[in-house]
């Protein structure tokens, strides 16, 4: 029997989805489009009668907006947010602002999938001579945290799995188990982490998951946190699929 519920959505489409970027921790702006997708998600939840206690989301602003966005359409834009860069995307260290397209003329379709979806081959390191590197690594929304140590240069999917995952057992799980209904808005590859460890998915099986920009999804989880309803999105089978089938082809050479 369900004894928790918890729903998560990625952000609406940023400014470097719709160009077709690999964007990490650089921060996008939510485009046209983003935005209208972040108020359809908050009217989904609304339409389901959704009411949160509060919510937790990344310190990059396509997730911080798209969550605002949400909380002004459900009527609960006075909820505490806890914002945490172990919600962050992942870091996509040296491949940060190129095309998702041209990188695979480049370097052939096959790579640019593992540089996506392989579970724990990392892409390329960030360096200084990333047009990037100074904007992410001087932000001063890092002031207290990641430590110099921890800052990553560069994260497959398993080491962002290592940083969000403490902060979903140590502050987000005990806030479930107190009874609050909760709402995570952050990215891509951090939920997919989240999704991976609640399903128990194979580091195989993950490849294959692409999630949509702003459609909600539900996890139902019982007494021991497994879920009894897994993934549930707040949209139609087909728009769904299709959204995902369409962040799946981003890596392909066009
Ligand atoms: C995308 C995910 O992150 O890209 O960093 O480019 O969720 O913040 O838009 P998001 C990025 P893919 O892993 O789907 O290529």
């Amino acid at each position: 029997m369900a004894k928790y519920q918890i729903v998560m959505v990625r952000h609406g489409e940023s400014e470097w989805n719709k160009l077709n970027k690999f964007c990490g921790w650089h921060d996008a702006e939510l485009s046209e489009q983003g935005v209208k997708e972040a108020h359809a998600a908050g009217k989904a939840l609304k339409a389901d009668k959704f009411k949160f206690d509060l919510a937790h989301t990344s310190v990059l602003t396509r997730a911080n907006k798209t969550l605002d966005a949400i909380l002004q359409e459900i009527g609960q834009t006075d909820i505490p947010i806890q914002k945490t860069w172990r919600l962050n995307e992942r870091h996509y260290g040296g491949l940060t602002g190129l095309n998702k397209a041209e990188t695979a003329q480049k370097h052939g379709e096959e790579q640019v999938k593992i540089w996506r979806r392989s579970f724990d081959i990392p892409p390329p390191p960030m360096d200084d001579s990333n047009p990037h590197y100074k904007e992410i690594v001087d932000d001063p929304r890092y002031a207290d945290g990641p430590s110099k140590e921890e800052f990553p240069m560069f994260e497959s999917l398993k080491l962002t799995i290592q940083r969000t995952l403490p902060y979903w057992n140590d502050v987000i799980v005990p806030q479930m188990k107190e009874g609050k209904k909760i709402l995570i808005a952050a990215h891509g590859n951090s939920l997919r982490g989240i999704v991976k460890h609640l399903d128990s998915m194979s580091d195989e099986a993950i490849m294959g998951l692409n999630l949509p920009t702003g459609i909600p999804f539900v996890y139902e989880l019982d007494e021991n946190l497994k879920p009894v309803v897994s993934m549930k999105f707040l949209g139609d089978k087909e728009t769904v699929r299709k959204a995902m089938e369409a962040v799946a082809a981003q890596g392909k050479a066009k």
